[in-house]
Order: structure tokens, then sequence, then C-alpha cells
């Protein structure tokens, strides 16, 4: 019996083989799939490993930033000026073996920082302890590639991401899968399926044994976005690009690399002098998409120095944990005024989204000890 990996090969092997048509296109998809159910395997047998993968990192602040590149590109350098940390540097790569946090302020958020190794192609295989790596990177709110102009190979280092299964600026896709025990397997959709048209959604959702149940598409979905959805260990990340050392670059070789990473919207610092990073760490900041919410305690007005900083998307549960604990274990109900209202003073649940510059009142179950804040 081959091992996971060997059959890993083979299959992908087997897809560079396959010209890609109309008629193949369907195996080819399969093909990805049994890739995709095997990764999923390996992955549960290195878990399975026990204790000991991984690093423990405590998270801390509004929301932290993972710093990803190839080892030398100057990540601990432009962590130490960006934050007060003082990650060693070096000259030769591999100089940063754990995880350095530092912390950046961005208006009133704090911004955890982790600098990380390098990765190196194979990371997601377990190469240069890529996998800790990886893990460490999943659990970010933004992903933050570091470029060394001299090797500025993107597209590799995006592959180790991927194949661990992060997602770079990409939405999830609008799939709803369910399984059941029996009645067999409906698909829907409510748009017109160009990429799993046919049979193709039901024989790829097979390969992940799933027999019964639905697969509804509310978007013209591909193969791998099917995947992805059946694989369900996804993480959708924001990115953003940052090449480095740009004090080394001519303004013909800057122009020649800006032109080469167009699509990436790459941003030019350099750690060294210090160039561009007033810039890079506003990009930070809004990337992230903070929000203040200011909380009004019942009848009295709201406290507009100090704003409660959530991100977007966050609801009222968000708000809750970053309040005493005591007020969210007696929390009834929410009133809120601002942009997230239907109605100034709406009373809302747990589950409300809020919005940039609410104000929120905390109804607590009466008979609590402590008024609400
Ligand atoms: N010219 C130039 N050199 C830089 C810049 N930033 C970092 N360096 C140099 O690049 C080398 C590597 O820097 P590090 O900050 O250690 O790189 P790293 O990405 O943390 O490397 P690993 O921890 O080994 O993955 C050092 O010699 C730095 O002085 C920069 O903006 N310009
Ligand atoms: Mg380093």
């Amino acid at each position: 019996m081959p091992s996971i990996e060997e059959q890993i090969t083979a299959l992908e092997e087997e897809i560079r083989r396959t010209p890609y048509n109309k008629a193949t296109q369907l195996h080819i998809g399969r093909l990805r799939a049994k890739i995709a159910v095997l990764r999923l395997e390996r992955e549960a047998r290195a878990r399975g490993k026990g204790p000991g993968v991984g690093y423990s990192i405590r998270k801390s602040g509004h929301a932290t930033v993972g710093l990803v590149g190839y080892p030398s590109v100057g990540k601990s350098t432009l962590l130490n000026r960006l934050t007060a940390a003082e990650s060693a540097t070096g000259a030769y790569d591999f100089t940063t073996l754990s995880i350095i946090p530092g912390m950046l302020r961005w208006g009133g958020a704090s911004i955890q920082i982790l600098d990380m190794p390098g990765l190196v192609p194979g990371a997601s295989k377990g190469r240069g302890r890529g996998r800790e790596v990886l893990s460490v990177v999943r659990s970010a709110d933004l992903v933050l590639f570091l470029i060394d102009p001299d090797h500025p190979n993107l597209r590799a280092l995006a592959n180790e991401l991927e194949g661990a299964g992060v997602r770079i600026n990409q939405r999830p896709p609008r799939i709803v899968v369910q399984r059941t025990d029996r009645g067999g397997l409906t698909v829907s959709s409510t748009v017109r399926l160009t990429h799993l048209a046919g049979g193709a959604a039901a024989s790829i959702a097979r390969e992940f044994g799933l027999h019964n149940g639905s697969i509804v598409f509310r978007e013209d979905a591909t193969v791998d976005q099917l995947i992805d959805v059946l694989a369900g260990n996804r993480v959708y990340l924001p990115a953003l690009f940052v090449v480095n050392k740009s004090d080394t670059l001519s303004a013909e070789e800057r122009a020649r690399l800006a032109a080469d990473l167009k699509g990436f919207d790459p941003l030019f610092v350099s750690a060294r002098d210090q160039s561009g990073l007033d810039l890079l760490v506003d990009r930070i900041g809004r990337a992230l998409r903070f929000i203040r919410v200011y909380v009004k305690p019942p009848g009295r007005p709201p406290d507009l120095e100090e704003p409660v900083i959530l991100r977007q998307g966050d609801s009222v549960a968000g708000l809750l944990r970053r309040l005493p604990t005591d007020l969210d274990r007696a929390f009834r109900a929410a009133q809120v005024w601002g942009k997230s209202a239907r109605f100034p003073g709406q009373t809302v649940g747990r589950d409300h989204v809020l919005a940039d510059e609410d104000i929120v009142t905390v109804v607590i179950a009466r008979g609590s000890a402590r008024p609400a804040a």
C-alpha cells in the first residue's frame, strides 16, 4: 500500500498528464477531490501524533497579523521597526526559530504582529517546521507577505498556504452542504452552473463520502470551491503583499517588479531605512476593518471617549466578550443607536451585527447585582 504522500504525488502526476478539456473536466475534478480527501487524512494523522505539534502562541490585542515570507526577507527587522519587540535578526537563513510577538497601536486598536520562522517550499508537507508555522498563520486575522526583491517568487509561497487550507483574499463560496442519514443526494442551484453542470457536483461529493443530503449553490462555483466547502477546514484571510529592501532597488528595477506583481497591489518598503512604514501601518489597520462601538449606561450619556474596538462583522456577542464577564452572564438584550439599527434604540439580541460608531446599551436581567455598563 503506497503511503498517503505517494498517493498524493501519483494523483498530482496524473492531473499534470491529463489535458484539460470538456471531456476530462470531471475526471480532473474527481482527482482533485481525492487529493483533498488524502490531505485531510494526512492532517488527521499529524494531529494524532499528539502534543508537541505546533507553537503555543497566546493571542492578544484586537487582531493578529502573521508575517509570512521566505527566510532572510527581513521579517524580524520589520517587526522590530513596527513594534517594541526585539526579535533577533541575521544575514543568514532561519535566524528566527520560534514565534516572536510584538504589539502595534493603530487608532484605539492594538494589533499583535507575529514574527515567524521563514517558510520554504514544501512547508505544508512539514519542511522547516512549516506545518507549525502554517497552523499559526491559520489563526491570524491578516497575512502579511513579505517579499525580497531578489526572490519575488510569490506563487510558490501562496501555494504553501493553499496547501494548508488558507485562502487568501477570497470570500467563502456560497454553497450550503447538508448531510442526512438517508434519502440520497440532491443538488440544486439558484444560478446556472457552468463548471459543475450535470452530475459533476454529486460525483465530487461522493469522493468525500457524501451520499445523502443536499448541496445548494448560490453562485456559479468552481470545482475547487466545492472541494473547499466539502473539506470544511478552510480559513479565508485577507492579505497584504509587501516588498521589503526597496532601498536596494533602482527606479527601473522597482518599476519592473511592480509590473510583475501587479495583481497583488504590492507596497514597497524598507525596514532598514524605515521608508513606507507609515503607509504600511495604515494599510494594516484598514485591512483589519476595525469598528468603534460606544457603550451607553442606561439613563446616562454614552462614553464617547473610549470606544470598544471590534471588527466588521462582529455582533453584540463580540461586544460582550470585551466587557466584564458578569455583564455577559446577566445579558438580557441590547439597545442600539446608529447605522446597524433599523430605528434609534432598537432592541436586539446577541446575534445582531454591529456597525462603526454604534451606541449600545446592555440591558441586564432584573435583580442582577451589578448595574449595566
Ligand atoms: N538592505 C536591506 N536589508 C535589510 C532590510 N531589512 C532587513 N535587511 C537585512 O536582511 C537580513 C535578514 O533580516 P532578518 O530580519 O533577520 O530576516 P528574517 O526574514 O527575519 O529571516 P529569518 O528569521 O531567517 O527567516 C539582515 O541582514 C537584515 O539586516 C532592508 O529593508 N533593506
Ligand atoms: Mg527572522
